[in-house]
């Protein structure tokens, strides 16, 4: 079996485009017209497909290379005589043994009207047929320059921009996103003057040429070539000028990723506009298809059409749940009204919350826990330790007593991950900090090694920053449980919404004198109120109503802790 170079054929009018993608590696049985790279401008983007079958032995080019006619691509051991029976010679490969696709250049201008209506054919796009309009860049009524792009069509293999050959006013568009466009068809058609054709320029994407390395006489054929060429109407596609990618930036406007890549994402419905790309200048590969994909499916992202239809913190419809419309009322009928947009944390936990809210099979238990001799304790403590600065309130115990309580009862300190539950070996406690700006929650780290002074100054600093707007991302993942305390404030009981992944939440409420009845005689305890609000999925109700027994135990004899 001979070695073959397999060179970059023929590509029309520009000199050099960037490779953005190896598609094969050294070792891999490629088959006649597999694709091998794929290289880009910033009208083009095209994949090179191999004329031969065989083993790759030796990758010449790099991602980021320039290449142009003639370079090598790769070396193959051929696995036999090459397929296509097309064959061309082109100029400027190996005139042995090499081939490449015809560009058929023509500087025609599109036959006029006497009118001066000049029409615009789709020119001669090689093999390609009936292919996909993907965008229609222009309107009737636009004033068109020569050279300025029509629409944008895609194969498999290729996505171009068809400019107009003419300058004029776009009387008519015969084409529309999703049809199906073959050479000769028409385009457009403009006002304008003939003369304004532009110049011929060729392009094709044709496929790569093969040199037989070993001094084969037979000639080398042209594998179907994906060629495409200027017309008649000189409609041209410039790839010469490409500028290499903006990092983010788009291919023809589209998302930066290769034709197979949006095809893929097309026909299995993906937005590609919404994937972030990975390789090289955020192209978008296959695999973030596929990465995309199982997340929406796992529920961990949402496409925006999903966003839009659920219903969002406020304003969302409903649609996504199958719900009646939300009601959508003028206010303004009934008195005088201040619109107001909402901030953004309150945006953001408001989607949070609802998700929580529909998703998680929640169950709120109440109860009271008799905090009287904390109380107490606390107050000597604050007392003592006036001149720290450091004021230690009932949520430090809090957080302390759960932390006991968790590692009695673990599910409490564990995730759902599909059918799995991950257990949490560390005790990380968020807390509910009231913002000027919304709700956020604060999250001390390892509260198992820490003691209620380190607990209650940490609570300070944290809430400070909260109030302030400073916390950091890392000040607001990663707990475990989180605690919801509106002690400060006033109520009796509710129910805090689960902070997912969590699977358990603690509201507390303001304490307060009661008469409890001690076997033998009402006597006035400081009661407070506790809401514990759990995941069904996760926990059982008697666990529930265990874990708050526990903690009432812990919170009326703080000892316990040390057990
Ligand atoms: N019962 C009675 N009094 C309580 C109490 C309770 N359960 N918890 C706190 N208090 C008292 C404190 O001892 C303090 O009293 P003094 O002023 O006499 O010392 C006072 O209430 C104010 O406490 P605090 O609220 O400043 O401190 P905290 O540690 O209890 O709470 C923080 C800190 C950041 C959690 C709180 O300021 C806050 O933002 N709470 C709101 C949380 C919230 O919005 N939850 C709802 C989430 S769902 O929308």
């Amino acid at each position: 079996m001979a070695l073959a170079e397999v060179h970059v054929p023929d590509i029309g009018d520009f000199d050099e485009v960037t490779v953005i993608e190896l598609m094969v590696k050294v070792g891999d049985t490629v088959k006649a017209e597999q694709s091998l790279i794929t290289v880009e401008s910033d009208k083009a983007s095209m994949e090179i497909p191999s004329s031969t079958a065989g083993v790759v032995k030796e990758l010449r080019v790099a991602l980021g290379d320039k290449v142009k006619q003639g370079s090598i691509v790769l070396v193959v051991e051929a696995a036999g005589a090459v397929a296509s029976p097309a064959a061309a010679a082109a100029p400027g490969v190996d005139a042995v043994a090499a081939v490449a696709a015809p560009v058929a250049a023509s500087t025609e201008p599109a036959p006029a009207r006497a009118s001066g209506l000049i029409e615009v054919h789709v020119p001669d796009i090689g093999d390609f047929k009936d292919v996909a309009v993907i965008e229609v860049m222009v309107k009737p009524g636009d004033s068109i320059k020569v050279e300025q792009s029509l629409i944008t069509v895609e194969s498999d293999k290729a996505a171009m921009e068809i400019p107009s050959s003419h300058a004029g006013v776009l009387k008519t568009l015969q084409v529309k996103v999703g049809d199906k466009v073959n050479i000769g068809d028409l385009l457009a058609i403009l006002e304008g003057t003939v003369s304004a054709a532009a110049p011929a320029v060729a392009f094709a994407a044709a496929p790569v040429a093969v040199a037989a390395v070993a001094a084969a006489p037979a000639p080398a054929q042209a594998p179907a070539a994906a060629a495409m060429a200027s017309t008649t109407a000189a409609v041209a596609l410039n790839l010469a000028s490409a500028p290499a990618h903006a990092p983010g930036s788009t291919t023809l406007g589209l998302p930066h990723a290769s034709p197979s890549v949006r095809k893929f994402a097309r026909e299995i419905g993906v937005p590609l506009g919404e994937v972030k790309g990975s390789g090289p200048k955020g192209r978008i590969t296959q695999d973030d298809v596929q990465a995309f994909t199982k997340a929406v499916m796992s529920g961990a992202a949402q496409t925006q059409a999903q966003a839009a239809k659920a219903p969002a913190a406020s304003g969302g419809d409903g649609a996504g749940l199958g719900l009646i419309p939300w009601p959508k009322i003028d206010f303004a009928k009934f008195g005088p009204i201040e619109r107001k947009e909402m901030g953004r944390i309150k945006k953001i936990s408001g989607a949070n919350l609802l998700r929580n809210a529909i998703m998680i099979p929640a169950v709120t238990n109440h109860d009271d826990a008799d905090i009287t001799d904390l109380e107490a304790f606390r107050v000597s403590t604050n007392k003592e330790n006036e001149k720290s600065g450091v004021k230690v309130t009932m949520l430090a115990f809090l957080i302390k007593a759960c932390v006991a309580a968790l590692k009695k009862y673990p599910e409490f300190n564990s995730s759902l991950d599909g059918d799995a539950l991950v257990y949490k070996n560390y005790w990380h406690i968020g807390f509910a900090a009231d913002t000027p700006n919304g709700l956020m929650v604060p999250v001390i780290r390892d509260c198992d090694k820490k003691g209620i002074l380190q607990i209650s100054q940490e609570m300070g600093e944290l809430a400070k920053k909260a109030r302030e707007g400073k916390l950091g991302p890392a000040e607001m993942t990663g707990a475990t449980f989180t605690i919801s305390s509106l002690g400060g404030i006033g109520g009796k009981y509710f129910t805090p919404i689960i902070n997912a992944p969590e699977v358990a939440i603690l509201g507390v409420c303001k304490s307060s004198m009661e008469p409890v009845w001690d076997g033998k005689q009402f006597v006035p305890r400081l009661m407070l109120p506790l809401s514990l609000t759990w995941d069904h999925r996760v926990i059982d109700g008697a666990a529930a109503a265990r874990f708050n027994a526990f903690l009432g135990q812990i919170l009326s004899d703080f000892r316990r802790v040390l057990l």
